[in-house]
């Protein structure tokens, strides 16, 4: 498998080669029928990217998860009130084995939370009282380690509620910082168990009471204001693929799916402001990137800020569990079709690469 496999000219083709699409079937033994013919409705608009992206779709359906609900699908938990007033969060997170549709035709043997990759987006307010029951379903040991603040004993990692096949452990601790996070499975191997796909965006929205000298900047981030709702928020987690485990990758992706947005770009309503959540968990390559065409953006990095700690840019660099907030508007361009992709030329090619359709 690995001499077919391992090297760029393999990497490259894969997802233009209906050859290599059947020889990845036949890895997996997964689907029987052959990759599906180009798609119509979808490439009508840049119909001359037809020989840049994967042919086909991706049953979004049997997947059980949609790229484009992904985007803005915050999970809030189950919500209470503590005997001293504060919001407790409640998450039931279960991981199990499932093979995924990562591109037209071509299964991934993926390990999910919550029978999706990533998993579901976590979303609270800072100060909140977050309880997490996990319970393994998998094949493998497994956990979830948060990217956060919290005791040593909360940690998720072998010796602090790492979790065996059929067991559960219940993490709890404080929403702290506010911030654009994530979490991930830190069993051992840890390259192996990040990148069959144990992760997910843990969003900290900052609470404006506690933050008098940037009350606007925070009350713009809380979920649920009006102020809020102004904004066209997404969750963006950029990851990639090892289809036959020699430990490069083979299909890169934001959320999962190969060229999901280039075949359903996202929407932009191009008199309200953006906001994306963007977690770099590739594992493999060193650094992933993200780049916006015609426009700049301002950065903040981890969103532990209310203030940019980049301004106006149009390139940002993350290496792995490396995350930010970028904030941009179209108020003043002519509607169309705004590209957005990894610049490692080689991504985008592999899956990573994206449209904004900026509607007036
Ligand atoms: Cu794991």
């Amino acid at each position: 498998m690995k001499s077919l496999w391992n090297n760029a000219v393999s990497r490259r083709i894969v997802l233009t080669s209906g050859a290599l699409i059947g020889a990845a079937q036949a890895v997996y033994g997964s689907r029987s029928e052959p990759a599906a013919a180009p798609s119509g409705g979808g490439h009508g608009k840049h119909g001359g990217h037809d020989g840049m992206i994967t042919r086909g779709e991706v049953d979004h359906a049997r997947n059980g998860f949609d790229p484009t609900d992904m985007l803005t699908d915050w999970d809030g938990g189950k919500i209470s009130k503590l005997p001293d007033g504060r919001t407790l969060r409640e998450y039931d997170i279960v991981a199990d084995d499932k093979e995924i549709e990562i591109a037209p035709g071509l299964m991934f043997p993926a390990w999910t939370y919550n029978g999706r990759v990533p998993g579901p987006t976590l979303r609270a307010t800072e100060g909140d009282r977050l309880r997490i029951r996990f319970v393994n379903g998998g094949s493998h040991p497994h956990s979830m380690h948060f990217h956060g603040i919290h005791a040593a004993r909360m940690d998720g990692i072998p010796g602090a509620g790492n979790v065996l096949p059929g067991g559960e452990f219940i993490y709890e601790f404080d929403a702290i910082p506010f911030g654009c996070h994530l979490y991930h499975c830190h069993s051992v191997p840890l390259k192996r168990h990040i990148h069959k796909g144990l992760y997910g965006a843990f969003i900290i929205d900052p609470d404006p009471a506690l933050r008098p000298a940037d009350q606007a900047a925070a009350n713009s981030r809380l979920l649920g204001s009006p102020e809020n709702a102004e904004w066209q928020e997404m969750v963006l987690v950029m990851n990639a693929f090892d289809t036959n485990f020699d430990e490069e990758n083979e299909v890169y992706a934001v959320n999962t799916v190969a060229h999901a947005y280039m075949k359903r770009p996202i929407v932009i309503d191009r008199k309200r402001p953006v906001r994306v959540y963007l977690i770099n968990i590739t594992e493999f390559d060193p650094i992933n990137s993200f780049h916006l065409h015609g426009n700049f953006f301002d950065y903040y990095d981890h969103g532990t800020t209310l203030t940019p700690t980049l301004k106006t840019v149009d390139t940002i660099m993350q290496c792995q569990a490396q995350r930010g907030i970028l904030e941009f508007t179209f108020a003043k361009h002519e509607p169309g079709m705004y590209m957005f992709h990894a610049h490692q030329s080689e991504f985008p090619e592999l899956g990573w690469m994206s449209m904004f359709e900026v509607r007036a």
